[in-house]
């Protein structure tokens, strides 16, 4: 079959890099193109996944290490979206806390599977929440090591995508553009919203069609980048409740807030939390990408017997202590009025980055 097109979409997490490709997916699909998506996550049961299949999409998934430490799964996944979808675009979302992308990935793809993928201009994607903080001389709220990890990301891209524009004013979005620009001189700078379908067409039709990029060799401190990414804990877990006409709606805003409130109470910075509850015909999802003001519940897994729960938390804190918050946060919410069954549940902290291929 032809090349594949890849476009990667990194950018630290929260950042809007799910919605983005979900977004751009459907699109695609409308004008009859054939697409894949590639999740990412140091951890099985991932609620990107099951968010993306929630639509019909074809998703593989890299599990268990980024795309980077496991580059012969990030090309098997792509083999498998090739030979079983035919895709003529893939879209892929590295982990949030992954940097080194340029020599890691976009270097080895091009140097070993030309006939097979032609590589787009890597976007990371920022929050402008975060960028803003990040650019003004803050970090992100985030630990500084993590603070770092975001810099470099933003200092390795092609294109830097600031997204959620709709919560800003044209000004605000303005002077973050050149701002932005101003700190990083050689890449593109461009704007979106998912929410209102605003600059998404834009950069599509400038990473769609470029190529050759991979420019950007990375000058990072592995030891500082490790920690960065140990000092955030990682918990994935699934459970499967039961309850009598349940709502799980309120059900999955109680677990939101819950949660909100214990990382406020314990001061403890976030990186992302992202619940799906679905029923298996209707699913809600609740993210936080920060403090309690970020909380954000979409759809809606209606009312049933049963339903499905899958929780990520990557938080600023110890895996086992993020653990016990979120079991008592959960207990708490399901109280006795449904019943519960843990089907998978790991907390971790991730391990020193040691990718495969690092081509500078
Ligand atoms: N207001 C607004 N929120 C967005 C937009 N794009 C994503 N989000 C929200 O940002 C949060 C994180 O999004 P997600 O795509 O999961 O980020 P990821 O971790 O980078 O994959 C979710 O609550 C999204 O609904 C946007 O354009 N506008
Ligand atoms: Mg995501």
């Amino acid at each position: 079959m032809n090349t594949t097109r890849l476009i990667i979409c990194g950018g630290f997490l929260g950042a809007g890099k799910t919605t983005l490709i979900w977004d751009v997916a459907q699109r695609l699909m409308a004008q009859g193109k054939r697409v894949g998506l590639v999740t990412n996550d140091q951890a099985p049961e991932l609620v990107d996944s099951q968010l993306l299949r929630q639509a019909n999409l074809k998703v593989a998934e890299v599990a268990g290490s980024c795309f980077c430490c496991n580059f012969n799964g990030f090309v098997e996944a792509i083999r498998s979206l090739r030979s079983n979808v035919e895709a003529d675009v893939i879209l892929a979302e590295p982990v949030g806390s992954c940097a080194d992308l340029t020599a890691t990935i976009v270097r080895p793809l091009k140097k070993f599977h030309s006939t097979e993928v032609i590589v787009s201009p890597l976007t990371v994607l920022s929050d402008p929440a975060r960028l803003r903080s990040i650019l003004y001389g803050g970090n992100g709220g985030l630990h500084e090591d993590a603070a770092y990890i975001y810099r470099k990301q933003l200092e390795e891209s092609d294109v830097i995508l600031i997204t959620k524009t709709d919560l800003l004013s044209s000004e605000e979005t303005e002077k973050l553009v050149k701002d932005t620009q101003a700190c990083f001189h050689h890449t593109k700078v461009m704007t979106c919203s998912t929410l209102t379908g605003v600059g998404i067409r834009e950069w599509f039709g400038e990473v769609a069609n470029r190529q050759g990029e991979g420019t950007k060799i990375l000058d990072i401190n592995y030891d500082k980048y490790a920690h960065g990414e140990a000092v955030l804990g990682w918990l994935n877990g699934t459970v499967a409740l039961s309850g009598h006409n349940a709502y799980w709606d309120a059900l999955l805003k109680d677990i939101m807030t819950g949660i909100a409130q214990a990382v406020r109470r314990e001061k403890l910075r976030v990186g992302h939390i992202k619940v799906i509850a679905e029923n298996g015909r209707q699913y809600a999802v609740g993210n936080l990408t920060g403090d309690a003001n970020t909380l954000q519940l979409r759809g809606t897994a209606g009312s049933s017997d049963n339903a499905k729960l899958i929780i990520n938390a990557r938080v600023e804190t110890s895996p086992e202590h993020l653990d016990e918050l979120v079991r008592e946060v959960l207990l708490d919410a399901i109280g006795g009025q449904y019943t519960d069954e843990i089907l998978a549940w790991r907390y971790l902290q991730p391990g020193r980055p040691n990718p495969t291929h690092r081509i500078v």
